[in-house]
């Protein structure tokens, strides 16, 4: 009986480990150590919104969706400076262990001065960065995730050059499909951003969390061991549309070929996110990696 449960208790420890979360940020030369869910939370000091478990989130109607489990300020919560058009990086716990699955990133600009005291779920949220079905099929191809593994388990986002000035979220936001129902991992860090624009998120770009996906959508219910699977070399990604993206017909965006009524951004500019062309969208070569 005892043998049986130690076992048993042996063999649920790497399923616990194989989860986790944004651990630590860096923002040009500067460090910024994460929330360590597992540590009591008093004297914890991050730009990091606290959470607690490494466990994903299952349900996209789930009120912590937005910034995890609680995802509040701390009592010492602490806010990045970051300039407008630069980058950050976020890192997870290394080697994150699920490549299948797209990756998101999200800003909302909280109202006054500071995120500090702000519930996240009030905030209207837009997409900045995105990386899904990066080449090959559903069934075995390389994704946003995959990268991110590939990348020392870390993610490099620009902040768009174009936003307004003032204190904002930004959420992290890795999404794993290799078991149904899809598993949600977002983290959220507090930012104060200058030097930026002034182009603000149209309504069509702005999304609540919850709110912004169900439980239904396509690209949270894809079984990517199906049949279809192997030969589907699309994937839509959940959430609106990019931020500054051209206005589209379809859900499913694609990178603005020639022709476009609006002022489409420059090919380098930084409001285009770094791997916002690499959505897998209409690829159609090999599939034999
Ligand atoms: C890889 O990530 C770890 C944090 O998980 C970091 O300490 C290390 O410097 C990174 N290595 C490189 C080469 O960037
Ligand atoms: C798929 O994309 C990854 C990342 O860009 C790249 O390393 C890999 O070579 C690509 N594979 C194919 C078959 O194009
Ligand atoms: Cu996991």
């Amino acid at each position: 009986m005892l043998t049986k449960f130690i076992c048993l208790a042996l063999m649920a420890l790497p399923r616990a480990m194989a989860h986790g979360g944004v651990l630590a940020i860096a923002i040009g030369g500067a460090w910024y150590n994460g929330w360590q869910p597992y540590n009591s939370p008093t004297g914890q000091t991050s730009i990091i919104r606290p959470w607690s478990t490494y466990n994903p989130i299952l349900d996209a109607t789930d009120p912590t969706i937005s910034c995890n489990d609680d995802g509040t300020s701390g009592a010492l919560q602490l806010t990045a400076p970051i300039t407008a058009g630069e980058k950050l990086t976020a890192y997870w716990n290394p080697v994150w262990p699920h490549p299948y699955g797209p990756m998101l990133v999200y800003m909302a600009q909280c109202p006054g001065s500071t995120c500090t005291g702000v519930n996240s779920g009030t905030l209207k949220w837009f997409k900045t960065d995105q990386s899904g079905l990066i080449n090959g099929t559903v069934f075995n191809g390389f994704w946003g995730d995959g990268l991110m593994i590939a990348d020392n388990s870390s993610w490099t986002t620009t902040i768009p050059s174009t936003i307004p000035n003032g204190p904002y979220l930004i959420r992290f936001e890795t999404i794993a499909l290799h078991s149904l129902p899809a598993q949600f991992y977002p983290e959220c860090a507090q930012l104060m951003v200058s030097g930026g624009g002034s182009k603000a998120p149209t309504s069509a770009e702005l999304v609540t969390f919850p709110g912004a996906y169900s439980n239904s959508d396509p690209g949270l219910t894809i079984d990517i061991y199906s049949n279809a699977a192997q030969t589907e070399t699309t994937y839509p990604i959940p959430g609106p549309p990019l931020y500054g993206s051209p206005p589209s017909s379809s859900t499913i965006s694609t990178p603005s070929p020639t022709g476009s009524p609006t002022p489409t951004p420059s090919p380098t500019g930084p409001s285009v996110p770094e791997y916002g062309q690499c959505g897998g969208i209409g690829y159609t070569g090999s599939t034999t990696w």
